[in-house]
Formats: structure tokens, C-alpha cells, sequence
């Protein structure tokens, strides 16, 4: 099933809104945390992890899941939470520790949390594989509508919740797809120095699920995986694991120089926002113009959420006591 050119240009428009919140983000963060590095500091404490290249990963799978299904992603959410169609302004104002974001300032950038978009991230690699296959098993049983799907690293994969997991997901031919961001690198260490084969998507058939690598982080590509992963889950045939070769266009972190890895792998990697735009502008999917406007638009976009999470109020020292048990207010 390949996009039409609606659903292209949609694409573009999500890797673009992702990349300029990344690279406003990425401005603001040393923002205060000077001279001395201080990472509690300034208007985005903490770690970031941006998904600077990697964008393609969600906006080509995300446009074949509906609210009905479920989405757990990892500690490297803003390209996943974009193209969930989360709400820039609460996403902005919850990486600030503002009490307008979505976990009211208390999750940051890596505790990002939507009832209404069936949204979680966490810190915890591979943490998101089992509630997502737990809610897969869920709906199985009450015979609901709805699939789920965790995104994470390749790294990830080297997690003994990994194996557990997927056997399971084998076993009960889960609607589940654990969709892996295949970038070369777990913080400082190679994937050749961390992992035994070439492709994870080959590990399927230890587990009795289907599995598929997409070579390019193309949007168009990853598209048309992602619909033949989606329809087997929701035909009844079962999980899938669908890797994705991408690029990770940053450190591991803000403040990381990736002085580890090779100069003639840095070279080797393109820009995916450029190159989608190349190619729809040459398949007259776009022009210059219209892709500028989206730019524009985008920009614009983020520049009022980020003025929104600047504009909002840190927490109460009360509200250290607000949502520590669902449904019960202190
Ligand atoms: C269980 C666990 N072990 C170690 C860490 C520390 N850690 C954070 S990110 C990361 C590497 C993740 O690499 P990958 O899964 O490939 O994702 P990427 O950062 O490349 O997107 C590690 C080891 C962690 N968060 N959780
Ligand atoms: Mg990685």
C-alpha cells in the first residue's frame, strides 16, 4: 500500500514539525546551564534525547494507527509524541517542568503521558514492549478493536524483556508490532560491539512473528512496512517486529559530541527532512513554494508552543501530593 500524495505531504509536514521542536529545543537548553555545565539547570532541566533524524520513523508508521490503539514509546519520544498528534504546547510546557505540561511538570521530557492519545513514553529501555503487549493481549481477550505498538533502539533489543516479550507475543499471536529505531548506537557503543547479528528483524523467527527491515529512512518505505505489519495484527495473524535502518543525527544527548563515532560514518549520513523534500519536489508531490509554506507553518506552530511553556507556571510545592494514586486526590 503505498501513500497517496496527501498522506506524503502530511509526512513532510509531521518530520518538519518534529525537527524545528528539536531545534528549538535544543537552543533553549544550554540556556542558563552556563558557565559551569549544570544539567538540573535552565529552562529544560534534565537530559534530552532529541529525534533529530529519526523522524521518519513515526511519521511513516503513525498514519495507519487510530485512538483506538496503543502506543508506548522510549526516552526518545518527541518525534513519536509529534506525530501522535499530541498537543505541542502541553509537550513544550512539560519539557520546561511547567505545570501546563502533560504529566503537570512532573514527567519531563522522557515521562511523557496522554490517556486521550493512548501515549507513554519511559526512561527505562524496552521498558514499553510488555504494557504494550499486555494492552494487545487485553483487547485480544475482550475481543476489542485496537492494536499496540512500542517503539524503541536497537539497543533496546539486548533487554531480557525483549525475548520475554516477544515469545509471548508468538505464543498468543499478539496485535502487537515492537517497531525498532535501528541507529547504529546505544549512547557510546556500537551496535556491532552490543549485538551478536546483523538484523534484529531476523530474531522474528525465533518467536514465531513476522518480521521486516526497512533498509532507508524514507518515509514512503517505512510506510508501506508499517501497513503490512498493521494489517496482519488486525486480521488476527499475530505481532511483528519491523526494524528500521535510521540515523541518529545527534549525540546520545544534548552535550554529547559523539567524538566516538567514526568520521566516515557522520559523513555517510544524509538528512532525512532534506532528502524527503528533494523527493517530493522532484516527483512533483511539492513545490518549493508549498514546501516553504509547510516550514512556515510548522515553525510558526512551534515557536507559540514553546512561548506557551515559557509563559506557564512552575507547580506548587502542593502539588507534590496531586496524582500520586489514580483517582485519589489527597
Ligand atoms: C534498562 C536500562 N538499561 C540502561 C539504561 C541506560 N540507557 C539509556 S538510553 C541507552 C541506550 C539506548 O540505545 P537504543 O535503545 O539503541 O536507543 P537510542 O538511544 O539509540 O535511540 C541506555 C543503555 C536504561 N535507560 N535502561
Ligand atoms: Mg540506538
Amino acid at each position: 500500500m503505498k501513500p497517496t500524495a496527501d498522506q506524503r505531504k502530511a509526512m513532510y509536514s509531521q518530520i518538519v514539525r518534529s525537527r524545528e521542536f528539536d531545534d528549538r529545543v535544543l537552543e533553549l537548553y544550554f540556556a542558563d546551564k552556563m558557565p559551569v555545565f549544570d544539567l538540573a539547570k535552565g529552562v529544560i532541566p534534565g537530559e534530552i534525547h532529541s529525534s533529530h533524524g529519526q523522524e521518519p520513523c513515526a511519521a511513516g508508521t503513525m498514519p495507519h494507527l487510530s485512538l483506538e490503539d496503543t502506543i508506548t514509546s522510549n526516552h526518545r519520544p518527541h518525534h513519536h509524541a509529534i506525530c501522535r498528534g499530541l498537543d505541542l504546547n502541553k509537550l513544550a510546557a512539560e519539557l520546561m517542568g511547567k505545570k501546563t505540561g502533560y504529566c503537570a511538570g512532573k514527567g519531563g521530557h522522557m515521562h511523557i503521558y496522554s490517556v486521550e492519545h493512548k501515549f507513554s513514553c519511559s526512561g527505562i529501555i524496552a521498558e514499553g514492549m510488555g504494557p504494550a503487549a499486555g494492552v494487545a493481549l487485553a483487547n485480544k481477550m475482550r475481543g476489542q478493536a485496537g492494536i499496540a505498538v512500542s517503539y524503541m533502539g536497537e539497543a533496546a533489543a539486548n533487554q531480557g524483556a525483549f525475548h520475554e516479550v516477544m515469545n509471548m507475543a508468538g505464543i498468543y499471536k499478539l496485535p502487537y508490532i515492537c517497531i525498532i529505531e535501528d541507529n547504529n548506537w546505544g549512547v557510546s557503543v556500537s551496535k556491532k560491539a552490543s549485538t551478536a547479528i546483523e538484523r534484529n528483524s531476523e530474531r522474528a523467527a525465533s518467536y514465531g512473528v513476522y518480521g521486516e527491515y526497512v533498509e532507508d529512512n524514507d518515509c514512503d518505505l517505512i510506510f508501506e512496512a508499517m501497513a503490512r505489519c498493521v494489517e496482519r495484527a488486525r486480521s488476527g495473524q499475530g505481532a511483528s517486529i519491523l526494524e528500521i535502518q535510521t540515523y541518529r543525527l545527534k549525540g546520545h544527548m544534548h552535550g554529547d559530541q559523539m567524538a566516538y563515532v567514526p568520521q566516515e560514518e557522520v559523513a555517510a549520513m544524509k538528512d532525512c527532512v532534506v532528502e524527503y523534500r528533494n523527493k517530493l519536489i522532484t516527483e512533483e508531490v511539492l513545490t518549493e513554494e508549498k514546501a516553504d509554506e509547510i516550514v512556515s507553518q510548522q515553525k510558526s506552530e512551534v515557536d507559540a508552543a514553546i512561548q506557551f511553556g515559557l509563559d506557564s507556571p512552575y507547580p506548587d510545592p502542593d502539588d507534590a501530593f496531586q496524582n500520586i494514586y489514580a483517582g485519589v486526590s489527597p
